[in-house]
């Protein structure tokens, strides 16, 4: 999409920051409630966020798309059910350009820093394009936007080509060539068997064994797509179904491990398919408890490996050196190309330094003291009028994103609603009720897989504390945050000032 040469508006009433599922999905609600004082600021040149950025070969969803879409925005058109990256993108461009919000987006614009002000009741934005205040901010700049890269001796004297999974370099010819793969996460497993159908070699490094189940993907069928476009019910019995299927893992996760019992067979039944060699099966078998990591969807990962041009990498890399690979047992394997698909930075995301609050501190040095915390995933006490979309302990490990945040969509838009109605000008959760909600968030956690399973993930932080997980029903999620509950908050009357501001109006 074009990147817009208008200039920003001096103020606004909503900022909404990233164009991803999340801010796509504010500025749609936002527009819905006739709340048209609002601009989208997004640093890509397009709306998708991580389904914009993520274009590496065989990037696809690993949750049913039916599911994996806005409520509001059904999407009848799925070739397959699980929906690979270029329809998925597509897709989130068709909703944006149905919404008729597109002209409030500015694309190519990195917000710098939002500082809180409390005289005024404002946030003081500086961009890259100017500078704009807003009574709030929605953001939805995602936890999986910022490529993590690992911290190896000698990588940046590698002299061939090497990109990350997330930053995939599509003009680089793999055709014939001796590719490594650092990582065995959910971007290498979609990665590594696209990757053996055109290089000449391919070494995959693997620190740790994920669980891998077959992938039950399939084409929906020309009748069924019929259906869906003709009768809408269908399609939201699909997605019903679905929604309560993935629901049935939550007590697997989160209290009662035994019941992960059928997906740790299913992933030993997927390796024994797949290959055949006794040494290579014991290699890339687990050995922590099944759904401590994300637990991983492919029919073709484990016969890729099992492939002659293949192979698994299980020694610790020492080093890298200008055309090789070098692992701690002394062996040099040498490359022309490094794909790093060594995930992101996802429990202190980057936009938190970029954000300051009412007592001048940014919201990674509070995340750092707190643990990130906040209230139902949205709120932090003493950053008034913020609301994060994907907010800390609101991650998924077998549902769909899109249901959390549109939960948490409902909420803001409610959050606002109150304060229009009552002339608040400020909402700032209370201490107290952050503080209980993330004890009982940390209490529940201690019994889940991720805690107890023996491995190390980044859904946990540098204390150890899981930070990123949502440890109940989706269900529930959604219960919780379905009216906003300003009992909750501290709450200040409109300041005649920011009334001012409210009232300019945006000329986006
Ligand atoms: O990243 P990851 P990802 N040396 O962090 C290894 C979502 N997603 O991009 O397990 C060697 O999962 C690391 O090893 P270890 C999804 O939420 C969704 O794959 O830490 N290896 C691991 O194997 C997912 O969870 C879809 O020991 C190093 C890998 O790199 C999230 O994105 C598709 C290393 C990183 O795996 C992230 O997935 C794709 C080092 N220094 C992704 N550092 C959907 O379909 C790291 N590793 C929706």
């Amino acid at each position: 999409m074009s990147t817009q040469q208008r200039t920003l508006p001096r103020h606004v009433r909503h900022l909404v920051i990233g164009a991803g599922f999340a801010g796509l999905g504010a500025a749609i609600k936002l527009n819905e409630a006739g709340e048209r004082d609002f601009v989208v600021l997004e640093k890509g040149d397009d709306v998708g966020g991580t389904w914009r950025a993520n274009t590496y070969p065989g990037a696809a969803c690993d949750v049913p798309s039916q599911l994996y879409s806005f409520s509001f925005g059904p999407n009848p058109d799925w070739s397959m059910s699980f929906s690979p990256q270029p329809e998925i993108h597509a897709y989130l461009r068709r909703v944006a350009e149905e919404s008729g919000t597109l002209d409030r987006f500015f694309f190519g614009t990195t917000m710098r820093e939002a500082r809180w002000d409390d005289d005024a009741q404002l946030w003081l934005v500086s961009t890259d394009r100017g500078d704009l205040t807003a009574a709030t901010i929605i953001s939805g700049s995602g936890g999986l936007s910022e490529p993590k890269l690992p911290d190896i001796d000698g990588i940046d004297s590698f002299a061939g080509e090497v990109f990350h999974s997330a930053r995939w370099d599509h003009d680089v010819d793999l055709a014939g060539k001796r590719v490594a793969v650092i990582g065995t996460g959910a971007s290498a497993i979609q990665i590594i068997p696209e990757l053996a159908k055109v290089a000449g070699h391919v070494d995959v490094y693997q620190r740790t064994a994920p669980y891998v189940v077959p992938r039950n993907d399939r084409r929906y069928t020309r009748l069924e797509r019929f259906a869906f476009r003709r009768v809408p019910a269908v399609m939201k019995a699909y997605r019903t179904a679905i929604y309560w299927g993935r629901e049935l893992y939550v007590p697997g996760f989160t209290f009662q491990r035994r019941l992960l019992a059928p997906a740790r067979a299913m992933a030993l039944g997927n390796i024994k398919k797949g290959i055949d060699d006794p040494a290579l099966r014991e290699r890339v078998t687990p050995d922590f408890a099944v759904g401590c990591k994300r637990i991983l969807i492919s029919n073709t990962y484990y016969p890729t490996l099992a492939a002659d041009h293949v192979d698994l990498v299980t020694d610790r890399i020492a080093k890298i050196t200008g055309n090789a690979v070098v692992t701690a047992d002394g062996v040099e394997r040498p490359i022309d190309v490094l794909v790093v698909a060594t995930g992101f930075h996802t429990t202190e995301q980057p936009i938190a330094h970029h954000i300051i609050g009412r007592d001048g501190r940014t919201l990674a040095e509070v995340g750092a003291e707190h643990g990130s915390a906040n209230y139902k995933g949205t709120t932090v006490h003493g950053f008034p009028n913020l609301f994060q979309i994907v907010g800390a302990n609101t991650g998924l490990g077998h549902s769909s994103m899109v249901f959390m945040i549109e939960s948490q969509l409902a909420y803001v838009m409610d959050a606002i609603r109150t304060m229009q109605v009552n002339h608040y000008g400020t909402v700032e959760p209370r201490q107290d009720a952050q503080d209980a909600w993330n004890h009982d968030l940390q209490r529940r956690m201690r019994r889940t897989v991720w805690s107890t399973g023996g491995c190390a993930s980044w859904y946990l932080d540098a204390q150890g504390r899981n930070t990123t997980l949502w440890p109940r029903t989706t269900y529930t999620f959604r219960k919780l945050l379905a009216t906003f509950d300003v009992s909750a908050y501290d709450v200040q009357p409109l300041v005649e000032r920011s009334r001012d501001h409210s009232t300019e109006g945006a000329t986006a």
